[in-house]
């Protein structure tokens, strides 16, 4: 498919489809069935707190990487509706991406999922690969539960902070903290940031890391500074050859594979939980026990009897 200009009507419908599939319509339609994990499209997270600047980053980063490969941009919105322009930052113009015929951008509401992602990431992910994208690049918004549900999906994670983002840093010490693999200050311009990256990495270094083991850096960038964006472009493939180098890809994939069917099944039972009426609850814990897992099988129309 590569070899062909890529059909970007075709995947905007296959995303809207699969953007609405129910579980039973994701299992029902697993256009990645059979496909080598290997050949995925390479994933790159980014996160952090609102208006760090990660969809302006996001943006330069594909313009940079795009010749030569394909590059797609999911970005998941929480409050959705958001103009063209803000997507990719207003720091560039729509204009400036739009024509280019190999990088592909779109956006999603967070929808019904609780995890401030948005239902069937992992399937919309899935058909990025089926159109031979190179690389995603995924944005959410750290809003405490999306760092975590974001990590398994993707290769390289990036959390994006801001000068003044010292609180966040306490807040999200425990847990994204420990996930991300490359640090950003973000708005090295302003003042502070030096500051900032020194808070992030002293902290980050509170985590011992073995010696064959990933040192997340931390760097400073500034989204008109362009010898900023090359060197967060490197750290990225630099994060990306470890991974090979050190086998922790081939782990990554497994945890992803396992994350994805997690997703379904728990997306299914509270769907099940929500129209089982009160008198379900009467019956024992086993009975009720088997009674979901008879639904939910009944559901995916898997049920062999
Ligand atoms: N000073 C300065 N401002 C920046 C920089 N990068 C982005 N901004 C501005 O910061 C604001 C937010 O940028 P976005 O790229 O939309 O940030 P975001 O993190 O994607 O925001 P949300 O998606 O709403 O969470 C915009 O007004 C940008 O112009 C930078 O390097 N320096
Ligand atoms: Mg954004």
């Amino acid at each position: 498919m590569k070899n062909e200009p890529l059909d970007r009507r075709a995947l905007g419908l296959a995303l809207t489809r699969l953007a609405n599939a129910t579980v039973a319509e994701v299992l029902a339609n697993d256009a990645h069935a059979g496909q080598n994990p290997e050949n995925a499209a390479y994933r790159i997270g980014f996160t952090g707190p609102p208006g760090a600047g990660k969809s302006s980053l996001v943006g330069r980063l594909a313009q940079l990487r795009n010749p030569g490969r394909r590059m797609g941009v999911l970005a998941i919105d929480p409050s959705s509706q958001k103009s063209g322009g803000a997507l990719l930052g207003d720091r560039i113009r729509m204009d400036e991406l739009e024509n280019i015929q190999e990088l592909y951008i779109r956006s999603f509401g967070s929808r019904s999922a609780s995890d401030g992602l948005t239902d069937n990431l992992p399937e919309l992910i899935a058909a990025m690969d089926s159109f031979a994208f190179d690389e995603v690049i995924i944005e959410t918004v750290g809003v405490g539960q999306a760092e975590y549900a974001v990590r398994p999906q993707v290769d390289t994670l990036v959390l994006v902070l801001l000068p003044d983002s010292g609180d966040t840093v306490q807040a999200m010490k425990a847990g994204i903290m420990e996930m991300a693999d490359i640090f950003v200050v973000n708005k090295s311009d302003l003042a502070g940031a030096r500051k900032m990256a020194a808070d992030v990495k002293r902290i980050a270094s509170l985590r011992k890391h073995s010696q064959n083991e990933w040192q997340p850096p931390v760097l400073l960038t500034s989204t008109d500074a362009a010898p900023s964006i090359q060197q967060l472009s490197d750290t990225i493939n630099q994060h990306r050859e470890f991974l090979d180098r050190s086998g922790a890809r081939a782990s990554l994939l497994q945890e992803r594979a396992k994350y994805r069917i997690k997703r379904l099944i728990e997306r299914e039972t509270a769907q099940v939980m929500h129209d089982l009426g009160p008198d379900f609850l009467k019956a024992s814990l086993l009975e009720q026990y088997h009674l979901t897992l008879a639904e939910l099988a009944s559901r995916s129309k898997l049920k062999t009897s």
